[in-house]
């Protein structure tokens, strides 16, 4: 087979991706692991910033996006018991974002290509890709059972963090940054109203947690939990009642139980990989960096990548301009880091590191101090929260 971008994944980043570049008029064949039911069912990131919005609406696929989505102007730190509201519309000159799941965006995607007749092996067993380093990358994998070659001018490395692409790059020529965090988070999705209209990060002696939600009936919970704890252990009686525990009063009298419709835990981590190029292999979102999910900038970050590798692949077949391409791993990884800061920051923030000297728990509290009685802290806070500039 070939086609002139090769996409390696069917999570956001690949089929955003893909979707941006038939705009374009460009091929591209996407190879993914697993079934689209399989890709469906991981249930994600619910935030997406105004940057991600606008590139659902280039790639076509935003009218459900427009209609489900909900808006949301502000979000609360809860602290020991008391929420304090962090105004993003008035702290940021009028901007919000957008609560809308991964699971959705996906979905629309998903369904923009089958629409759109493109290409897509899910089920693609033993993927290897090689001579990116040449100008005649190519990949291997088999797809029930049958060995499939393909030949591309492109490889995007779109596969997440577990991924192939990052994997085949030699040793020597990538760096590696990561910092792993001695907690997760234990998720659990439900079919019950959100204790309150905005987001709610909770800091309390017991962990943290945090209260996001769907849509106006559907819930989605987090706890802080130690590593290594097994889903297993965590009834949903067990899960209401510690984050009943670590709510303030007004959300605690507030929260709706109901049965859980997904329960899982992800470890906390920071990760970065340096450069994201490598010839004519672009890695782009968890294939190329992690952050933990506190400032809700995974999935724009994936986002972020994916809108400058496809101006730079729109560029080089127009144009016949290759200075996108070129500049592209410099470009994202400064916006990254900056994720990769904040994130890291309301993590340390808001989590209960009782591991550490209590020196840091001290500067722990002074800081949230800072942040809530500041106006220009929260000015801070709120600008990294809906997004950087490009
Ligand atoms: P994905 O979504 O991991 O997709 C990669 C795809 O590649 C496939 N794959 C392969 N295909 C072929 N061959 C191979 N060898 C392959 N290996 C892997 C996989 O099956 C998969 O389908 O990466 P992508 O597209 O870069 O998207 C990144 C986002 O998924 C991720 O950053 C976010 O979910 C992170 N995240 C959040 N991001 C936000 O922006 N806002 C949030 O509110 C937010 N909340 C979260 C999150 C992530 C979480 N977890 C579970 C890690 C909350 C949680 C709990
Ligand atoms: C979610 O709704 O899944 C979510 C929201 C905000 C975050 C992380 C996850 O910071």
């Amino acid at each position: 087979m070939r086609t002139q971008v090769l996409i390696v994944g069917a999570g956001p980043s690949g089929l955003l991706l893909g979707q941006l570049l038939h705009r374009a008029g460009i091929d591209t064949l996407i190879v993914e692991r697993q079934t689209a039911a399989h890709v469906l069912s991981r249930i994600r990131a619910g935030v997406l910033e105004q940057g991600t919005a606008d590139l659902m609406d280039e790639a076509g696929v935003s009218a459900r996006m427009h209609a489900e989505g909900l808006l949301h102007d502000g979000f609360a730190l809860a602290v020991d018991g008391v929420r304090h509201r962090i105004d993003l519309r008035r702290l940021t000159g009028g901007r919000g974002v957008l609560v809308y799941g991964q699971t959705e965006v996906t979905r629309d995607l998903m369904a923009a290509r089958d629409a759109a007749g493109l290409p897509t092996l899910y089920e693609a067993a033993e993927v290897r890709i090689e001579g990116f380093d040449t100008a005649t990358p190519r990949a291997h994998c088999t797809v029930g059972g049958e060995p499939v070659e393909i030949h591309a001018d492109f490889i995007a490395g779109c596969d997440g963090f577990h991924g192939v692409c990052r994997a085949s790059v030699a040793a020597d020529a990538i760096r590696l940054y990561e910092k792993v965090y001695p907690f997760g988070w234990l998720g659990l999705l439900s079919d019950t109203p959100p204790v309150s209209d905005e987001l709610i990060y909770s800091r309390h002696a017991r962990g943290f947690s945090l209260c996001s939600m769907r849509s106006p009936t559907r819930s989605r919970y987090y706890l802080q939990v130690p590593l290594g704890e097994r889903v297993d252990d965590w009834t949903d009686a067990r899960f209401w009642d510690e984050l009943r525990l670590r709510l303030d009063p007004e959300a605690a009298a507030a929260l709706v139980t109901g049965p859980s419709l997904e329960k899982s835990i992800a470890p906390l981590r920071s990760f970065v990989a340096e450069p994201m190029r490598f010839g004519r292999l672009f890695l782009a979102g968890d294939a190329a960096h992690i952050v933990p999910p506190t400032g809700a900038k995974g999935l724009n970050l994936a986002a972020s990548d994916v809108r400058y590798l496809s101006q730079a692949l729109i560029e080089h077949y127009r144009e016949r301009s290759d200075a996108g391409l070129d500049h592209y791993s410099a470009r994202c990884l400064a916006r990254v880091w900056k994720a990769e800061r904040f994130s890291w920051w309301l993590t340390s923030l808001m989590h209960n590191f009782d591991q550490e000297p209590a020196f840091q728990a001290r500067l722990q509290e002074a800081e949230l101090d800072y942040v809530l009685g500041s106006e220009a802290a929260r000015r801070v806070l709120a600008e990294n929260y809906i997004g950087l500039p490009f």
